[in-house]
């Protein structure tokens, strides 16, 4: 088993591999088996702010040095994680526990992301235009902001880093990342390789440690003016409130509780394979996750009898093994907090037709699993009359990331994409999949209306700057000249 053992690892600060001041350690335990597979520091805001000072230092040049070759890192980069691509989704089953295809697809969208932002250097597009004045030019151009400060999650512990860390680069800004205290080592390999390609010292610098003490002091800090944050829609809220003093730029990228809609005139096998695919990859951890079943009368019982069959057919197991479809939760804390759900809706009369167990036996004692689980009619399988009520029941919940439709009426389809309040609309698939180079992120709580991903990221990482170059020698007055 290729675990690290117990070997002691750092944080990355101006270039140099150093221990927390104040000492302290904390473990990344695998899901599955309990396993230590390496220790990391503790961090406090001592080390947040020695990162930002170093990550201030350095985007004095970085900012100077010419996009395409900020984007040729990337490229060294997008290439270093092709090659650690089968390591790291290794590890990816091991730390955080995901299936090893869906490991390697989340590597394999961190290096898409490089690559996409690796050519961002020889575009970062702004716009030029004409004066209404003589002998004058106009043009827009996109420009750095300064230190950017990126929390992530543990769900996609390759994949979201370069969501944010990819174009904050490219764009020319300087990063202190905190990675999630459950997957510190997939960070820790991410910002190795990041080095690796050759970035300059303090331009990356990596703080391991809680939200509460390095997050807090990252989102609070003066000369960080960039906060983005893939988290619970809580924790957005305590950020924004806690960025407010600075005016600081916040992106958040928060919670789903994504729908997927099945009409009567559905391929029905297609619509199961999409449910199941949607409802428990990544054993239902995404933010994509589908968790309710919006199912139209006439197909409800096929449905509910297909979906409870594939349910109870997958295997729970640890995410290396080739014949695993269900990997563990990520910690016991998530196991508890999923088995609370499954009482509150057998309290609340919802029937469970499947699951609601913590899985044990066949050396799963060890990990974290919790068997598939599926509620009807009332909690996560919802018959409706018609389409109507189906978008009604769609969009009746405050968030808004993404959502899904099961339909052969392309006037059905049409309508669902422009009915459906959420920020992606999947039409005969699931609610996973998100391509790298269209913008991501949801509607209503489940953000504060930016996009990562695609164009839409490059307007978290970089100001708009106007600039006007009179060459007609006069002073000429905008709006008040006006007969030229
Ligand atoms: C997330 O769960 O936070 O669309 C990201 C998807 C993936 C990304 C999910 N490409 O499911």
């Amino acid at each position: 088993m290729a675990t690290t053992g117990t070997k002691t690892f750092k944080n990355l600060i101006g270039g140099e591999w150093v221990e927390a001041a104040g000492g302290e350690t904390f473990e990344s335990v695998s899901p599955a088996t309990g396993d230590t597979l390496g220790v990391f520091p503790k961090s406090g805001a001592e080390d947040v702010d020695r990162a930002v000072a170093a990550a201030k230092t350095a985007f004095e040049d970085w900012r100077l040095v010419p996009a395409p070759k900020r984007g040729e890192i990337l490229f060294r980069f997008a290439r270093l994680l092709e090659e650690a691509k089968d390591d790291l989704t290794d590890l990816m089953t091991r730390e955080m526990g995901k299936v090893k295809t869906e490991a390697g697809g989340d590597v394999q969208e961190a290096i898409d992301m490089s690559y996409y932002m690796a050519g961002e250097g020889r575009r970062l597009f702004g716009q030029t235009t004409p004066s209404e004045l003589r002998d004058k030019f106009n043009m827009s151009v996109r420009m750095p902001i300064g230190v950017v400060g990126v929390i992530t999650p543990w769900n996609f512990p390759i994949a979201i880093p370069s969501w944010k860390l990819a174009p904050a680069l490219v764009c020319g800004n300087t990063v202190v990342f905190k990675p999630a205290t459950d997957t510190p080592l997939l960070g820790e390999r991410f910002v190795e390789l990041l080095a690796e390609a050759g970035l300059p010292p303090g331009v990356v610098n990596i703080v391991h440690g809680g939200g509460g003490a390095v997050g807090d002091r990252l989102v609070r800090h003066p000369d960080v003016p960039v906060i983005t944050l893939t988290g619970s829609r809580e924790t957005g809220v305590e950020v924004m409130r806690n960025a407010a003093d600075h005016l600081k730029h916040v992106h958040l990228e928060l919670g789903g509780k994504n729908a997927i809609i099945v009409l009567d005139d559905a391929d029905l096998d297609l619509a199961v394979e999409g449910i199941v695919w949607s409802a428990f990859g990544t054993s239902g951890q995404r933010c994509t996750a589908a968790s309710r079943v919006i199912v139209q009368e006439g197909v409800y019982d096929a449905l509910q009898s297909k979906l409870v069959a594939a349910a109870e057919s997958m295997r729970l197991g640890p995410g290396w093994e080739d014949d695993t479809d269900v990997g563990p939760v990520i910690n016991r804390r998530a196991l508890e907090k999923i088995h609370s759900y499954t009482e509150i809706g057998k309290d609340e009369g919802a029937k469970l037709l499947t699951g609601g167990e913590v899985a044990t036996g066949d050396g799963l004692d060890k990990g974290h699993f919790y068997r598939p689980t599926i509620f009807g009619p009332t909690t996560a399988l919802i018959p409706v009359h018609d389409f109507d009520e189906a978008v009604r029941v769609s969009n009746g919940i405050r968030f808004g990331l993404s959502s899904a439709i099961f339909t052969r009426d392309v006037n059905k389809a049409f309508r669902a994409m422009r009915d459906l309040a959420a920020g992606i609309t999947y039409i005969n698939a699931g609610t996973i999949g998100a391509e790298v180079h269209l913008p991501f992120g949801g509607t209503k709580d489940t953000g504060n209306g930016h996009r990562e991903a695609g164009q839409a990221a490059l307007d978290v990482f970089t100001e708009w700057k106007s600039i006007y170059v009179d060459y007609s020698g006069r002073l000429q007055k905008a709006q008040i000249d006006t007969s030229s």
